[in-house]
């Protein structure tokens, strides 16, 4: 008998089928952010990174062209199990060679090489407009400043953006969540901490004037409760963004699990949304002390989001997008890393008896509850985890860093 089949025979005791879990994990799409590969840079402009969000490490190979940033996400590809969905920013456009084309006028033809790459994969895409990191962000702000010009540059960039989605959906047959997030906020303690709400509230109003097709462009709001140089206020509060999403048909709100206070907990979120509406949006990253964006690691609080979803019954409620960047480490093994530990998240999810927990629960029988949630800690979740990586011909978690340390050998010191 192998260690799977053993397995697999004790988790039968307790109900669960992990046949039918490897099964439902393998096609469940998660979002694999192109940023972590170059350290949110982009190809639309060589400034630095703005926007209250910071990469910080200087370690070597990093991507600098579109070739050399779709090959290092095949790589991470290769490297990790499950179904994935391409997340791309707005400045990652691809121009031809001498063109530019400013971030209000670009269109789908600049994404194309984007588009045939995620055909060639299978994948469907999310988008993201990017509202920093650029010039025409003035005093820190874009959709809630009060300069009109400036306002109107970046309604005008969030429109483009929803063609853009609308063409990726086309495109790929799948649904393109766009997310707006902007860094927009002050240092210090502002004077008026109304007005500029309302006026993000309007721009975000006026890109979703854009006519789409709702079925085919998800547009959500991504909230946040500082920045970097953004600690004061930011105009995109967490009630901000549920409010707006709340009112607004069509819009979903994004929970980035780096943008609350510290002893708050998005696992706890994620039930309460669900309970309002149809379908929510995430951002899965790892705060360490703030919203430092760490390489997702297969910690308690990424265990409890991932069961959160998996026992709400909602893998088809919930669009998971990842969204860490880190620049310290080899940056192939941190992408890969995360998105791994996401899929144990998962798995450790399917592997829990939920109904009975659930039960134990309702009949306020706490003593077993507990007694119940601690035994389900040392089930064999490491022979299932090892047969899903065999099934999905992926790496070993032991032999992982071997094949990162290849191609690091092979492709990345040689940039
Ligand atoms: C920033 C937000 C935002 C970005 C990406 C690059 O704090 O989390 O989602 O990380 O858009
Ligand atoms: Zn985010």
């Amino acid at each position: 008998m192998t260690n799977y089949e053993s397995a697999k025979e004790k988790y039968k005791k307790i109900g669960i089928d992990t046949e039918a879990v490897l099964e439902t994990l393998k096609n469940v799409p998660v979002s694999l952010h192109c940023w972590q590969g170059d350290d949110v840079a982009g190809f639309d402009h060589d400034g630095p990174l703005t926007g209250g969000i910071q990469t910080t490490g200087n370690y070597p190979g990093k991507a600098t062209t579109p070739e050399e940033l779709m090959q290092d996400m095949e790589e991470v590809m290769r490297l990790t199990p499950g179904k994935k969905k391409l997340n791309l920013h707005a400045c990652y456009a691809i121009f031809e060679k001498g063109e530019f084309v400013d971030r209000d006028k670009i269109a789908p033809k600049h994404f194309k090489p984007w588009v045939d790459f995620a055909k060639k994969h299978g994948m469907g895409i999310d988008f993201n407009p990017t509202f920093f990191s650029h010039d025409k962000v003035k005093d820190g702000l874009t959709l809630s400043s009060p300069d009109e010009e400036t306002r109107r540059f970046w309604i005008e960039h969030g429109k483009a953006c929803i063609r853009i989605s609308e063409y990726f959906a086309k495109e790929t047959g799948i649904p393109c969540v766009m997310n707006i997030w902007t860094g927009d906020g002050y240092k210090d303690i502002p004077a008026d901490r109304m007005a500029p709400r309302l006026r993000y509230k309007e721009s975000i109003e006026e890109i979703l004037k854009e006519p789409f097709d709702k079925n085919l462009v998800k547009v959500t709001v991504e909230s946040k409760v500082f920045g970097i140089g953004v600690e004061s206020y930011t105009a995109g509060s967490a009630e901000f963004a549920l409010s707006f999403a709340a009112s607004h048909d069509g819009c979903l709100p994004l929970m980035d699990n780096g943008h609350y206070h510290p002893t708050e907990v998005v696992s706890d979120k994620i039930p309460t949304l669900l309970c309002f509406f149809d379908e929510i949006a995430l951002h899965i990253t790892r705060p360490v002390r703030w919203d430092s964006d760490h390489v997702v690691l297969f910690d308690d609080e990424t265990k409890e989001m991932a069961k959160e979803i998996v026992r709400c019954n909602a893998l088809n409620r919930v669009y998971m997008a990842l969204d860490y960047f880190d620049a310290s480490i080899n940056r192939v093994s941190a992408w890969a890393t995360g998105f791994r530990s996401w899929q144990k998240a998962l798995l450790n999810a399917m592997l829990t008896p939920n109904d009975e927990l659930k039960k134990l629960q309702d009949n306020a029988e706490f003593g077993r509850l507990m007694a119940t949630f601690e035994a389900v800690k040392t089930l064999p979740f490491g022979d299932v985890w090892e047969e899903y990586l065999r099934r999905e011909n992926t790496v070993d978690d032991f032999s992982f860093y071997d094949e990162v340390e290849k191609y690091e050998k092979e492709v990345l010191s040689k940039r």
